[in-house]
């Protein structure tokens, strides 16, 4: 592909967030990495680019946010919270006190949705303890979001700036599925979405399924079939990234706030995770999907074409109106995904295989973990 400064404007917006780039940072000798430097901070250079942030924090959204604040080559126009890891009342001061941590006064933050499109809400405090930041405690925080619902603002910023705006989602997909159900025309105005979730190699909430998908799996379905671009960053990846000691060692070593909060959550979650009978990790799910979008070349990819789980079809035999029941709700067991064997419009039958998602098969843990606690400690190094 051209590099980018041969590009035009329109061919810019127009390539995908993912080909951008890996096609950026192909080269590697130090004085292409100078160079690199030098174009991200100028107009024609690479970014900033527009995103909005949907997370639940959450630990590893907690680090993630920090990590996509300290990062140049993003303009970040929201972040939004949903319901998750834990509950609304808790993600959403929390994302407000990351915010408020990176002194970042001039990125907005949106509440979202409560609970997932149709279901019940499942949360993960297991594995982020009761506030969400793995015991971690910070004040409360004096920012408030702003009055739009995550889903409304998501749609709002779209349509202010078409075919440039990227979606970086950590969560459960209910606020982005919000917003393309609230406007038809919203998917083709996506520059793209890379997201945190899914899973090719088995689950983490249950043998097969991974969180983020598994909490709002008809928010999935609508995120997969909306047409999106979609870049997965899935658990395939993620749990090849486990945080250490030294990583530890090295953000306590900094003075700045967001060095010193990231070594106070990275202390709780590495304990937490020990106390759990963990040998290694925990893992940075969702930094590695912000730090896949910054640098795309320390992930390796395939194309699949991902399904999400259909409400109306399957073993269950549920319809959505059916969810809503108060039995339905109190349902222990949720119905597998159906294979889309039997249905004749199936892209599986199709002749010509036609992907929709760029899936992460391979992580260098190592750059990643280089970008990640160099951008969160402030310490440069090689980047
Ligand atoms: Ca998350």
């Amino acid at each position: 592909m051209k590099k980018i400064s041969e590009m035009t404007r329109r061919e810019f917006v127009t390539a995908s967030a993912a080909t951008l780039a890996v096609g950026s940072f192909t080269r590697s000798s130090e004085e292409d990495h100078a160079e690199d430097r030098q174009e991200r901070q100028s107009e024609r250079g690479r970014g900033p680019f527009r995103v909005i942030i949907d997370t639940d924090p959450g630990v590893d959204d907690a680090l993630a946010l920090l990590l996509a604040m300290r990062s140049p080559e993003l303009k970040i126009e929201a972040i939004t919270a949903v319901a998750g890891n834990v509950p609304l009342e808790l993600t959403l001061p929390n994302a407000l006190r990351m915010v408020e941590i990176a002194g970042r006064d001039d990125i907005p933050v949106a509440a979202g949705a409560k609970a997932p499109l149709l279901r019940r809400l499942v949360t993960a405090t297991y594995a982020h303890g009761e506030n969400g930041l793995g015991g971690a405690v910070f004040p409360e925080p004096k920012r408030k979001p702003v009055p739009e619902t995550a889903a409304e603002f998501i749609r709002q910023i779209v349509r202010k700036y078409p075919g440039e705006v990227t979606l970086l989602t950590i969560g459960p997909l209910t606020n982005v599925a919000a917003a393309l159900q609230s406007d038809a025309e919203l998917a083709r105005m996506v520059r793209g979405l890379v997201m945190m979730g899914g899973s090719l190699s088995g689950g983490n909430i249950t043998p097969a399924a991974e969180f983020n998908i598994y909490v709002d799996p008809e928010a999935a379905r609508i995120v997969f079939q909306s047409g999106i671009p979609i870049t997965m960053v899935g658990l395939d990846v993620t749990r090849k990234t486990s945080l250490t000691d030294e990583h530890l060692r090295v953000l306590d070593g900094e003075q700045n706030p967001v060095s010193q909060a990231a070594a106070k959550i990275a202390r709780n979650a590495i304990n937490h995770n020990r106390e759990r009978g963990f040998l290694v990790g925990p893992n940075m799910h969702d930094s590695l999907a912000i730090a896949g979008f910054l640098d795309a070349s320390i992930l390796q990819f395939e194309d699949y074409y991902v399904v999400g789980y259909s409400p109306d079809a399957g073993d269950l035999r549920r319809q959505p109106g059916m969810e809503k029941d108060a039995a339905a709700q109190k349902m222990p067991i949720r119905g597998s995904a159906p294979t889309l064997a039997g249905n004749r419009t199936s892209p599986v039958l199709r002749e010509d295989f036609v992907p929709n998602t760029k899936v992460a098969v391979g992580v260098d843990s190592t750059r990643f973990f280089d970008l990640l606690i160099s951008r969160l400690s402030g310490k440069q190094g090689t980047r």
